[in-house]
């Protein structure tokens, strides 16, 4: 970790910081993470570096659809891996759900090292891409999925990715939610839930909102009542106002 005073003004920031960092030091983090992390920070500042109520609608129907989920499975990258992982087990212990790890960019081992660091923090079901099991409509790394896990989930979360996996799971008719600080990204836009928010802070809240006691009824008029749209021109109003004050 770097020398950063707590005192200092942007010590989460940097933090966060040393945390990415750490993660490609250790070989769980693409390079390319470091950059998709900056373009997040940009987005971060113009949200005021807070949860925003369009973000905590999303959160409500994005635990109402996972908890109404037949299979849900939650898909790790390299960046959440590097900074959520406690959160990321957490989540998929009140789901009952598979951790699978799916990345973009291709590395030698970096698949393996991701599965061992959740295994670190506590989880025990963790599944990985194979070539049994290919996703249609793309044609990256994520493509190579298991089985048992994306190939056949009805809703699957995708924290902060790239975008065409997103579009392909959709055309797959799967529901997809996800959390993109980014409200104008292709995965934001394609996704069924989108959260705009840093996974730092709505990942522990998603898992709040979870262990709510809610009916099924209760859910369903959660879903029912929900438009994504509605959600991210919110959030592109508020980014557009920051970038104004
Ligand atoms: O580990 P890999 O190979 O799967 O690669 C993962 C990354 C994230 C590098 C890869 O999916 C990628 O290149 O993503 P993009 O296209 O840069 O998109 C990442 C999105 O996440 C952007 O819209 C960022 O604004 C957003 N983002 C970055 N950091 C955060 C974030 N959203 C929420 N919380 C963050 N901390």
């Amino acid at each position: 970790m770097s020398d950063v005073p707590q005192s200092h003004p942007r010590y989460i920031s940097l933090t966060l910081r040393d945390k990415i960092v750490k993660g490609v030091e250790i070989g769980i983090t693409s390079v390319h993470g470091l950059i998709a992390h900056g373009r997040g920070e940009a987005f971060d500042y113009l949200l005021s570096e807070k949860t925003q109520p369009f973000a905590i609608s999303a959160i409500h129907a994005a635990g109402a659809m996972l908890r109404l989920a037949k299979s849900p499975v939650i898909s790790v990258n390299g960046n959440v891996a590097a900074l959520v992982p406690d959160d990321l087990v957490e989540l998929a212990n009140l789901l009952s759900a598979p951790l699978e790890v799916n990345i973009f960019h291709t590395e030698s081992g970096r698949e393996k090292k991701i599965r061992q660091h959740l295994i670190n923090h506590g989880a025990e079901h963790v599944l990985m891409p194979t070539t049994e099991a290919q996703l249609s409509y793309i044609d990256s790394n994520r493509k190579y999925v298991h089985p048992d896990g994306i190939f056949i989930a009805d809703v699957v979360f995708v924290p902060l990715e790239d975008g065409d996996r997103c579009e392909a799971l959709r055309k797959m008719e799967k529901n997809v939610v996800t959390i993109d600080l980014n409200p104008m990204s292709r995965t934001a836009q394609m996704a069924s839930i989108t959260i705009v928010d840093n996974v730092i802070r709505s990942l522990p809240l998603l898992c709040a909102e979870i262990q709510k006691l809610k009916s099924d009824s209760e859910m369903k008029s959660i879903l029912n009542q929900y438009h994504n749209q509605n959600i991210l021109s919110e959030a592109l109003k508020h980014i557009c106002r920051g970038a104004n004050d």
